[in-house]
């Protein structure tokens, strides 16, 4: 097999600069100038861009009615540490090339697994200081690890959630490497989704054991990072279904509670998917103010999926009315706490170009900037804000506001019914707020 570590695999692409919107080469950001300062932060520090490992460099392109249509390099080595290195050549000459600070991945998508757990932990030991080395020479990142505890056999009936406490516990040896590699190569934040924490069918599930035990689990996670000086935030990233019928992170309202339930709320926030929030039959920009309104908004897996089906598609994002409204939330709630716009998306099965997974990552992230821009706007020179504000006015003066200083009783309030008769209509104005968005866009 060919040499490893002096390869170039994205031939012919060189670095993507900022051009602005009047350039018309396709390998060039046309919103995205990492540099420039929008609400007193740089576009690169407001928006923090990751590649997602398991998409770009994993991902072929399967579906359930055929096999994948990219041919990866590194996937022909035969060798897993060879095969791992190689991806990982490519993994940060394509970070590197797009300019990008970060990176995000499963443990399995850094190398294969192995046949028995204590070889797998020892290729990942393998690559993990491979990795330090490459993180080191570019200056790339890690925004978040996680393990992935839904694809093989074995958890087929959940990882946390299993009803075989030695499933369970595998899950739990497997978090606890994939922990451990996160600390190794200083990740920020670390990510659980439960992929198939949940049910196909409630004949045969026990929710509240299920949920205790996953409370537990999360628990017992958090300690021993703790223990190790692991100083990141943990995520959880909610999804309604798929792979299975029903999860437990149904949304972000949902995970919220859980949290609180078990005691988690002070080393947890949401990890928010656009095509996650969809196919809980939310907007993104309504499950963002659900995490902002508790102090949890964590991070985002940017996406988004196809407005004619319902399944999770993984698009890339381009939805610039979307997007705006999402960073209209993101600036307002001061952005992420922690986190930061992970591509969890993945270009089509018939993009075969090498340039496609590019065009893909500019176009992601020329929407968001754009966004970012837009929303910016209307909340420094757009009525937006303070209609909204007036909305409120009734509570912050007068009984309104001893109301929410908790001063009145239901008969206080009794007495202003009384005293009030009927009360003029006030409108919502819904039609000017989209007006708004518009003219701004
Ligand atoms: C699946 C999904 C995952 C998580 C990490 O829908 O979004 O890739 O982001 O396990
Ligand atoms: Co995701």
């Amino acid at each position: 097999m060919a040499l490893i570590g002096n390869r170039e695999y994205y031939k012919g692409i060189g670095e993507i600069r900022y051009e602005g919107k009047e350039s018309d080469n396709p390998l060039a950001f046309k919103y995205y100038n990492p540099d420039q300062l929008v609400a007193g932060k740089t576009m690169r520090e407001h928006l923090k861009f990751a590649v997602a490992y398991w998409h770009t460099f994993c991902g072929v392109g399967a579906d359930p009615f055929g096999p994948g249509t990219q041919d990866f390099p590194w996937d022909r080595h035969s060798d897993p540490i060879d095969a791992a290195k190689a991806k990982a050549d490519a993994a940060f000459e394509f970070i590197t090339k797009m300019g990008f600070d970060y990176y995000c991945f499963h443990d399995y998508d850094l190398v294969r697994e192995a046949e028995s757990f204590s070889e797998s932990e020892s290729r990942l030991h393998t690559i993990v200081d491979y990795l330090k080395d490459k993180m080191k020479a570019s200056k790339v990142k890690l925004l978040w690890g996680t393990a992935n505890c839904f694809s093989n056999a074995r958890y087929m009936n959940g990882a946390a959630t299993n009803p075989d406490f030695n499933v369970l516990a595998r899950a739990g040896g497997q978090v606890k490497l994939a922990l451990d590699a996160t600390i190794a190569l200083n990740g920020e934040n670390y990510v659980f989704w439960g992929g198939r924490e949940g049910y196909m069918s409630l004949l045969n599930t026990n929710i509240k054991r299920e949920l205790d035990h996953m409370g537990r689990f999360l628990a017992t996670a958090r300690d021993y990072a703790r223990k190790k000086g692991f100083k990141g935030t943990f995520f959880i990233e909610p999804k309604p279904m798929e792979p299975m019928k029903h999860q437990y992170d149904f949304d972000a309202a949902t995970v919220v509670g859980f949290l609180n339930q078990y005691g988690l709320q002070d080393d947890f926030k949401l990890n928010l998917e656009v095509n996650h929030a969809t196919l809980a039959n939310h907007t993104m920009q309504h499950e963002m103010e659900v995490a902002a309104a508790n102090g949890m908004l964590g991070s985002i897996d940017a996406n988004r999926g196809d407005y004619q089906n319902g399944w999770d598609t993984d698009q890339f994002p381009n939805n610039i009315t979307e997007v705006t409204e999402a960073m209209i939330t993101f600036l307002q709630a001061g952005g992420l706490q922690g986190g930061g716009i992970n591509f969890d998306a993945k270009i089509r099965r018939n993009s075969t170009d090498l340039a496609d997974v590019f065009y893909a990552h500019i176009g992601g992230a020329d929407t968001f900037a754009r966004g970012l821009l837009i929303a910016d706007k209307i909340l420094t020179s757009s009525p937006y804000t303070s209609l909204r504000e007036k909305r409120y006015a009734s509570f912050d003066t007068g009984k309104g506001l001893e109301f929410e200083e908790g001063k009145l009783d239901l008969n206080d309030l009794y007495d202003i019914a009384k005293i009030n008769g009927e009360i003029p209509l006030q409108s919502g104005k819904q039609e000017l707020f989209e007006n708004i968005i518009n003219q701004y866009i």
